[in-house]
């Protein structure tokens, strides 16, 4: 007596191919991209999407949380300091007070329920998928994003002739930690000029990422770490608070350009 259903190869192939078209068909045209999946990334699309805005993260890994894993050095306890500890509180992640306003939580705790509350709210996920490039329009605003898979982005170019394609969005959210892909990207076409990030100095780091975050150019808000090469910020070191409350505050900022458009 088998234990599973019937089924068959075709009908599990048709229900992945089925699936995945249904999904991206309807984010082809999408409110907000969040290019980058990591802590700042997950946290805006997940406000966005809990107000029902149609929200898609870009992932190049074929995990999300990006640095959310590891606190530093390999050793994966996360600090957050106050007030960052009450987003854990709403998403009933346990953490404990190490000393007053220092709070810590396993990394792979906080990461995975942060990632199950950005799509439990309904943001849709492309992972394995990298940023390419832009899509502007009139006045050079950004209108969503050129992607292709991972694996063939990182062909050599000799084989690679594979054209990528396009999510076109009213905004898009540049949460690609230090590399800040996408305003990289309007540096590169000479529409925007970053001075790259500083040296650490997490007292100053965290209010300034969060003090900054918001829009860069017309279509494009930073959050997370790109707000810091964005604007030429202190490095973050390993603590994560201003992630959360950066993303939180893009997701505002993303919110209120959406409704006044
Ligand atoms: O680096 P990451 O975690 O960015 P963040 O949200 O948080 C930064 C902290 O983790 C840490 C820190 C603060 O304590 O200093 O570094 O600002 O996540 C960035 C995500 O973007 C993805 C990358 O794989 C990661 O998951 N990403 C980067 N480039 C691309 C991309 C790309 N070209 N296309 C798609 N995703």
């Amino acid at each position: 007596m088998a234990i599973f259903e019937k089924s068959s190869e075709k009908a599990v192939t048709r229900a992945i191919i089925a699936g995945f078209t249904k999904d991206m068909e309807k984010f082809a045209d999408t409110d907000v991209i969040v290019v980058g999946g990591g802590p700042s990334g997950l946290i805006a699309a997940r406000d966005l999407a809990l107000k029902d805005v149609k929200v898609l993260i870009i992932e190049r890994n074929n995990y999300l949380g990006g640095g959310f894993w590891l606190g530093g050095f390999l050793m994966n306890t996360i600090t957050i300091r106050a007030p960052a500890h009450k987003i854990l509180d709403e998403l009933e992640i346990k953490h404990e007070e190490f000393e007053k306003g220092l709070h810590v939580v396993p990394g792979p705790l906080a990461c995975s329920k942060l990632i199950a509350a950005a799509c439990e709210a309904g943001a849709g996920v492309i992972n394995m998928c990298s940023f390419d490039d832009v899509v502007l329009r009139e006045k050079n605003r950004v209108s969503g994003a050129v992607v292709n898979w991972t694996p063939v982005s990182l062909l050599p170019k000799a084989v690679n002739c594979v054209d990528p394609i396009a999510f076109e969005s009213k905004l898009v959210i540049d949460a690609t930690g230090h590399d800040a892909v996408v305003v990289k990207k309007l540096e590169e076409r000479g529409l925007i000029k970053t001075p790259g990030f500083g040296a650490m100095w997490i007292e100053k780091s965290e209010d300034a990422v969060v003090e900054h975050t918001g829009l860069a150019h017309p279509g494009l808000i930073v959050v997370g770490m790109s707000v810091s090469t964005t604007f030429g910020l202190p490095r973050m070191g390993p603590t994560f608070g201003s992630m959360l409350l950066s993303g939180r505050k893009g997701a505002e900022v993303a919110y209120k350009l959406l409704k006044k458009n």
